[in-house]
């Protein structure tokens, strides 16, 4: 899953493909590097963001949806926003990523009421505070505990599971100690029965491992994909294609994953 930011203040990219212009050219750049999944996103979710409104971020969105239909891979969109969920899917959006797990009112039904997949990830807190204070007893079993939940919600508002996916939420209210027993117990998801999606990609915990700026984070970014792959994840959501697919096809032919 290639990422295309769509945000004047995005986590990792500094904003550089702010345009709709831009966010096509970027994805299609994407597209030609291998991407399966482009995932569409018009507002930053990084630690402190403000909120944008469901006008400005469908502006944001939907020419860059409309601009990559033609591209053959599948289209995520990446919101919390009911009306943005629903306006999406009718431009022909293929996925919902949502980091707030389908709990906004009318979510739920604005998936189930579709055909498309879902991705449900967990966070602690809202982007504006989320880094304050995380708190955990057990972060695997509280993590999995949330998402075992939504995965049930989701099922009840009439979503199949065959359509879900799920996601942990690395750097959504986890410090460096709860994100690396997060990475560690990546397999144990697996008991939840469906697809599990992992986004690392120049995240700060990989900077504050390595000590590295966020421009600085491919190498990085690219051994976490692989290991996140390697502990089980299906879908790798990351900024660098072209890089994660050399290392994952080193990886494919060592270990016989190349038909999964
Ligand atoms: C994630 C996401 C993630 C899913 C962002 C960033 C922050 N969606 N959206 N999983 N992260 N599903 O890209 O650094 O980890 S925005």
């Amino acid at each position: 899953m290639g990422i295309v930011n769509v945000t004047p203040d995005s986590f990792s990219d500094g904003g550089q493909f702010y345009s709709a212009q831009q966010a096509i050219e970027h994805g299609l750049q994407l597209i030609h590097e291998g991407a399966d999944i482009l995932d569409i996103g018009g507002e930053s979710t990084r630690p402190g963001a403000a909120p944008v409104s469901d006008e400005d971020e469908l502006a944001r969105v939907l020419p860059v949806l409309e601009g990559l239909r033609e591209g053959r891979v599948a289209l995520s969109i990446d919101t919390q926003k009911t009306a943005v969920m629903r306006a999406a899917l009718a431009a022909g959006a293929d996925m919902v990523n949502d980091v707030n797990a389908l709990q906004a009112p009318g979510a739920l039904a604005a998936v189930a009421q579709s055909n498309v997949a879902v991705c449900l990830m967990h966070k602690q807190g809202e982007p504006q505070n989320m880094q304050q204070l995380p708190l955990y007893h057990d972060v695997v079993e509280e993590v999995k505990a949330f998402l075992r939940a939504r995965i049930e919600a989701a099922r009840t508002a009439g979503i199949a599971s065959n359509r879900i996916v799920i996601d942990p939420g690395f750097g959504f209210g986890k410090n460096l100690e709860h994100n690396v027993a997060l990475f560690r117990g990546l397999p144990s998801f697996q008991d939840l029965g469906v697809p599990l999606l992992a986004g690392l990609s120049r995240k700060s915990m990989l900077g504050k491992i390595a000590h590295l700026e966020v421009n600085e984070r491919i190498h990085a970014s690219v051994a976490a994909a692989v290991l996140a792959v390697m502990k089980g994840a299906k879908i790798v959501r990351v900024h660098d294609v072209k890089a994660t697919l050399d290392a994952l096809a080193i990886v494919n032919a060592v270990e016989g994953w190349s038909d999964d």
